[in-house]
């Protein structure tokens, strides 16, 4: 039997009940909305980028000749690191993203999304693991929302070590992934992905003489 007392307590439950899941409900509904509108202003960046020794690009020291060239990449993703500087010459915000190969124009491309925080204009540089850090051409106007075409560039292959510099120490990382007729000397799965710049998935000849032929080029931008 349920007295008055029973029946009121009940109702009251019931309304703090109904009260906790309207606040949850509009909880949710807010935060997908926020989450919708962040991404519908993210200013995107549309990478084309050339890498030497693959497909359709050039090198330092022949900038045009490609048919040695390998067109079909073991790995057809790069990891690229995007570095935005403002009018002052200050970092103003780091992104990674991927570029993915493509077959039909011989180069890797990507649209990284890097937020909805800059607005103005800037100078962009990216890096890839295994290359110098390079400024691409220009600079931007960077607009929540946007998407900007980045100018084709052609990366510089020889920094092993990710020092933005190629020397003598890139040159004993490449020794030490280096497979011919005997075993690399010291040298691992993540090592050979980035000594293996000519892209067919070993690391020899071919990658040494691309190497000579882009330490004309000591320091990256
Ligand atoms: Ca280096
Ligand atoms: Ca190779």
């Amino acid at each position: 039997m349920i007295n008055k007392k029973g029946e009121m307590r009940s109702s009251i439950t019931l309304n703090k009940l109904l009260i906790c899941i309207t606040i949850l409900v509009a909880t949710l509904l807010f935060s997908y909305t926020h989450s919708a509108d962040a991404q519908a202003t993210d200013t995107v960046l549309s990478l084309s980028v050339y890498l030497p020794g693959i497909g359709n690009s050039g090198d330092v020291l022949n900038a045009t000749n490609t048919t040695l060239n390998t067109q079909k990449p073991t790995n057809t993703d790069k990891t690229v690191n995007i570095y935005i500087y403002n009018a002052a010459n200050q970092l103003a915000a780091t992104k990674t993203g991927t570029i993915s190969f493509e077959g039909a124009s011989g180069n890797f491309l990507g649209q990284i999304k890097i937020g909805a925080t800059l607005n103005g204009a800037y100078v962009i540089k990216i890096q890839i693991p295994g290359y110098l850090k390079k400024r691409v051409p220009g600079s931007y106007r960077l607009v929540p929302g946007a998407t900007v075409q980045m100018q084709p560039l052609t990366m510089i292959a020889g920094d092993f070590n990710g020092d933005n510099a190629t020397n003598i120490l890139d040159f004993n990382f490449l020794k030490g992934c280096y497979k011919d007729f005997l075993a690399p000397s010291f040298c691992d799965a993540d090592k050979t992905a980035i000594a293996d710049i000519t892209g067919d998935g070993k690391v020899n000849i071919l990658d040494y003489n691309l190497f000579i032929r882009e330490i004309a080029v000591h320091t990256g931008d």
